[in-house]
């Protein structure tokens, strides 16, 4: 159970369809292969997606990062020393998509060493996740028509539009065409990626009173303290932070300060260990959670759905477990399918994935 080695493999995937928010876009899943290897052979695995707009991680930052600092500290020890393990990445400040990557493979080896499936460690509560959808700025008919595709070819019925563009009606425009061609039954919400005021985001929700939104995300920057404030108060729409809130110090910032109704719990940057005590820090204040996206691709959706089918409150709602559709190619053995509007955890050991080296090979940066 020691850890022997850990490897950090830059690859790049294209994606064939960009997809485009208030933060910035993503065309190639430029992500980070985490390896954590045992000297019992085991070899466990999570991807990270660099996400500069986000959390000021690069490609070449999360490499460096795990590698040269990460890597040095950890071997040694045994996937049982999970408090060490933490602990010394702790002293590295930020940098939490390297930190949960490392934290997911080794929960991924441990599942492995012990034959049973990380989800059943972390909670076991069910076995598959409803599966939301994020549309990204595009057209209104393009983005009704991927909505109407990806309903009619996985039964998806539940949708997070970007919004955040400038002037709002842009965006008041494509909800309202969505809602329009989905009908009443599909489950709409917005996500701004902190593209709008205050005041920009309150004239926006006005105008989609009648569209049934169920969640307004990140409308607005952290930084924004009283107007988030202001806007969560004013709305009757639940408010949900995502980017503002990367550790439980700021979920628990966020939430005291009246900024946010609900928690974007993603494991591609709180990994197991953290994501479960945002959830259960969540859960003790009373406050509702969703599972987010980091744009993983299938490696980290496989992470998404174990950590979410585990937990009774993480499992209730939607995830969003499909940025991967969007990708030309992915790394895994057996592809993620969603079918039904569903998504099923992997059954088998660890996360229950396997990398295909020949496609690790095509794809990898390093060699
Ligand atoms: C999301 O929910 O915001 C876009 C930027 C990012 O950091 O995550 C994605 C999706
Ligand atoms: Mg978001």
């Amino acid at each position: 159970m020691k850890i022997v080695r850990i490897e950090a493999i830059p690859f790049a995937i294209p994606y064939r369809k960009p997809l485009r928010f208030a933060s910035g876009e993503v065309s190639v899943a430029d992500h980070v292969l985490v390896r954590v290897h045992t000297d019992d052979g085991v070899v466990g695995v999570a991807e990270a997606p660099p996400r500069p707009y986000t959390y000021g991680e690069t490609q070449e930052s999360i490499v460096a990062v795990v590698e040269r600092l990460f890597a040095p500290e950890l071997v040694g020890l045994t996937l049982l020393e999970r408090e060490t393990v933490h602990a010394r990445m702790a002293r590295t400040v930020g940098n939490p998509a390297a930190k949960a990557a490392v934290d997911m493979a080794t929960w991924d080896a441990l599942g492995r060493t012990l034959d049973l499936p990380v989800t059943a460690l972390l909670g076991g509560c069910t076995d598959r996740m409803r599966v939301c959808h994020m549309v990204g700025f595009a057209p209104d008919a393009e983005m009704v028509a991927e909505a109407e595709r990806v309903r009619d070819t996985h039964g998806i019925r539940v949708f997070k539009v970007k919004v955040g563009r400038r002037p709002v009606e842009l965006d008041v425009g494509a909800c309202r065409a969505l809602r329009e061609a989905l009908g009443p039954d599909v489950e709409l919400y917005v996500d701004g990626n902190r593209g709008w005021t205050p005041s920009e985001a309150a004239r926006a929700l006005d105008a989609m009173a009648d569209l049934d939104l169920t969640l307004a995300e990140e409308l607005c920057p952290a930084d924004d303290v009283l107007g988030r404030r202001w806007l969560t108060a004013r709305t009757t729409v639940p408010t949900v932070a995502d980017e503002s809130v990367p550790t439980p110090a700021d979920v628990t910032r966020e939430l005291l300060a009246g900024a946010a109704t609900m928690i974007s719990i993603k494991t591609a940057r709180t990994g197991f260990t953290t994501s479960q005590a945002i959830l259960r820090q969540c859960e003790g204040l009373g406050v509702e959670v969703v599972m987010g996206n980091q744009i993983d691709g299938q490696v980290g959706t496989a992470c998404s759905v174990a950590f979410g089918a585990a937990h009774r409150a993480t499992s209730r709602r939607a995830g969003e477990l499909s940025n991967f559709l969007d990708m030309s190619d992915d790394l895994l053995t057996e592809p993620l399918e969603i079918t039904g509007g569903e998504l099923a955890v992997r059954p088998g050991p660890g996360i229950g994935i396997e990398i295909d080296p020949d496609k690790l090979a095509r794809y990898r940066r390093d060699r």
